[in-house]
């Protein structure tokens, strides 16, 4: 059976599978000189002269270890190794009288065995001009051909055209960051998969420093204390919980037909980013902030605080926006805006439709440290009785 529906999927993907067969009979690599008009398999990326870099990677909102300016170094191969997980999830937790409530998921994840897969998948985080070269796993156990489109590459559908793979498959592929910004990756299998995959979790970032870092609306070198990874997603849940991963597909198909998602989260499920999982923060630091949304377009606002910097699009490579109160996040793309915590307390960062935010599920936290300063908001008379 679970055959079967592979193969089902995998034709249903059509023409994709065909250009990855085309493209395994060339012998040229990214270094060399490509004449045929379909993607070539090139040499390993050791002999390529370049220095190879196995990224370790985390669970959002956090992101890998890594330089913010890297000044005159030598581009490298960042190397990630990317597996695929359909399994049952947990989208909103029981909450007073309501039980959990549970639905099926497909996410990117990191191979290491702790790995909570959840939507968003790993953030990769590189340099401009680096090479990213992504491993990407199909275990045998799963029923879904997946494949994985980078906004950040250029040509063959961003990968996704030879990166199909169905379960028990594997593929290598590696493209340039050519141009700095924070990118979305998702799942494009074809057909009525893309949606259905990406709406159950299959997207993440992609973030391409610029090599000499970030620039502030002056020019001058910024950097950040941290980086945090918000990621935005419509999700569409049948009433009953389907029996397997393709069955949910099918169930949500008319679901996705109204437009109108029965949950909208920030990381995965409902409460994810809020709470005992807020984010922290203390006075004084500078946050990056990457807000992401792969399937629907969202406006982002910090509840208290600015968007200092705003680099639309994400787009290290513009001269950034200062002093927006909200920013919009077009559908398929990843907003980059950084903020100098001021005060300490509790910041909601939500979607600004605050329908989607407080009933949908749409909100993060961010819990600030530190010392109130009263040039900025005091209290003249507090909240008591109107006096007559
Ligand atoms: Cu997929």
């Amino acid at each position: 059976m679970k055959n079967k529906l592979s193969l089902i999927f995998w034709m249903a993907s059509g023409f994709y599978g065909l250009t990855n067969a085309q493209g395994a009979e060339h012998e040229h690599g990214m270094t060399g000189n490509s004449t045929g008009s379909a993607p070539t398999v090139g040499i390993p990326s050791s002999q390529m002269g370049m220095e190879v870099v196995n990224q370790s990677l985390v669970q959002p909102p956090f992101v890998p270890v890594h330089e913010q300016s890297v000044g005159k170094q030598k581009p490298k191969v960042i190397h990630v190794d990317l597996s695929i997980e359909e399994k049952k999830f947990v989208i909103a937790p029981a909450k007073d009288d309501k039980p959990a409530v549970e639905t099926w998921g497909m996410f990117y994840r990191a191979t290491n065995p702790d790995y909570v897969s959840t939507n968003p998948g790993p953030t990769i985080v590189v340099h401009q001009n680096d090479v990213v070269e992504v491993h990407l796993i199909n275990p045998t156990d799963n029923l879904f051909a997946h494949n994985i489109d980078f906004h950040g590459a250029t040509g063959a559908m961003g990968g996704g055209s030879i990166s199909l793979v169905s379960p028990g498959e594997e593929v290598t592929f590696r493209f340039l960051a050519s141009k700095a910004g924070t990118f979305i990756y998702h799942c494009a299998p074809g057909g009525l998969h893309i949606p259905s995959h990406v709406v159950s979790g299959q997207s993440g970032v992609l973030v391409v420093l610029p090599r000499d870092g970030l620039r502030n609306q002056h020019g001058k070198p910024v950097a950040y204390d941290r980086m945090y990874v918000i990621s935005e997603q419509d999700v569409y849940v049948p009433t009953q919980v389907a029996e397997n991963v393709a069955q949910h597909e099918v169930a949500i198909q008319p679901l996705m037909k109204t437009l109108t998602p029965t949950y909208v989260v920030m990381n995965g499920s409902v409460g994810a980013l809020t709470g005992e999982h807020a984010l922290r923060a203390k006075v004084g630091e500078k946050i990056l902030f990457v807000h992401a949304q792969a399937n629907m377009s969202t406006d982002g606002h910090l509840i208290g605080g600015h968007a200092d910097l705003f680099w639309p699009g994400g787009s290290f490579g513009n001269k950034p926006e200062i002093d927006f109160e909200s920013w919009n996040v077009p559908a398929g793309d990843a907003i980059a805006m950084l903020y100098e915590f001021r005060e300490p307390g509790l910041y909601a960062f939500v979607n600004h439709n605050l329908i989607k935010a407080v009933l949908f599920g749409a909100k993060a936290e961010v819990n600030v440290e530190g010392k109130w300063d009263s040039k900025l908001m005091t209290i003249v008379n507090p909240v008591g009785a109107i006096k007559q």
